[in-house]
């Protein structure tokens, strides 16, 4: 029998610079607080609230027929994995924002972002304007997988990943900043990996 020595398991080297605190993943794990939602395609709808001036929405034959972007990121957990060269396709949240008629003077500096079933979490307006955050429906070149928040899920991926909403539902702006489900429970509201803001006081 071939011993693996006393070091047992190793983690695998990552190919470049991952933030402090956190190791490689190859995998993809699942990371969900309750139950997965079973969001059927045909009924997901995503939502922009615009205050006074209503709401304007999106379904999936909506969301095909936008101009569609491929984001190839790397992705940080608060649980310290952290995957590289990751593949989606979707649709950039400035899109949105365009066919929302919301200009370059959205009034709020922050939004809620809600999740079917509930969960949700705060994000600054800046922090998901200009190509740094997307709506995605594909995840290595297939449709998301429901544990993974599929058929339609927020990717935001310069901040932690709880930050990135699965079975993505709406956003509403905010005047001012209001924790999300982690964010009230302990988790930072902001997330920045590079800077381990993992925790409140952090
Ligand atoms: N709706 C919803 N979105 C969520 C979560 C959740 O529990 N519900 N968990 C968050 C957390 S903590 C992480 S790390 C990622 C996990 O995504 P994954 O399961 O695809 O790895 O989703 C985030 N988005
Ligand atoms: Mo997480």
């Amino acid at each position: 029998m071939l011993s693996r020595g006393f070091s047992g398991f190793r983690r695998p080297q990552p190919p470049r610079e991952i933030p402090s605190g956190q190791y490689y993943e190859t995998g993809f794990p699942v990371l969900t607080y309750g139950p997965t939602e079973k969001v059927p395609q045909d009924e997901w709808k995503f939502t922009i609230n615009l205050g006074e001036d209503g709401s304007k929405s999106w379904n999936w034959d909506d969301l095909m027929a936008m101009p569609q972007t491929e984001i190839h990121t790397d992705i940080h957990c608060v649980t310290k994995w952290s995957m590289l060269d990751s593949d989606w396709k979707g649709v950039d949240l400035d899109v949105f924002f365009e066919q929302a008629g919301l200009g370059d003077d959205i009034d709020e500096d922050y939004l809620m972002v809600r999740s079917f079933g509930g969960y949700t979490t705060n994000l600054p307006v800046a922090d998901v304007r200009d190509g740094k955050a997307f709506i995605v429906h594909e995840f290595d070149g297939k449709g998301i997988t429901m544990e993974h928040g599929g058929p339609v899920r927020m990717i935001v991926p310069h901040l932690y990943f709880w930050k990135s909403a699965k079975w993505v539902e709406s956003i509403r702006f905010m005047d001012e900043d209001a924790p999300g489900f982690w964010e009230a429970n302990g988790y930072h509201m902001y997330g920045d990996p590079w800077k381990e803001q993992r925790y409140w006081g952090d």
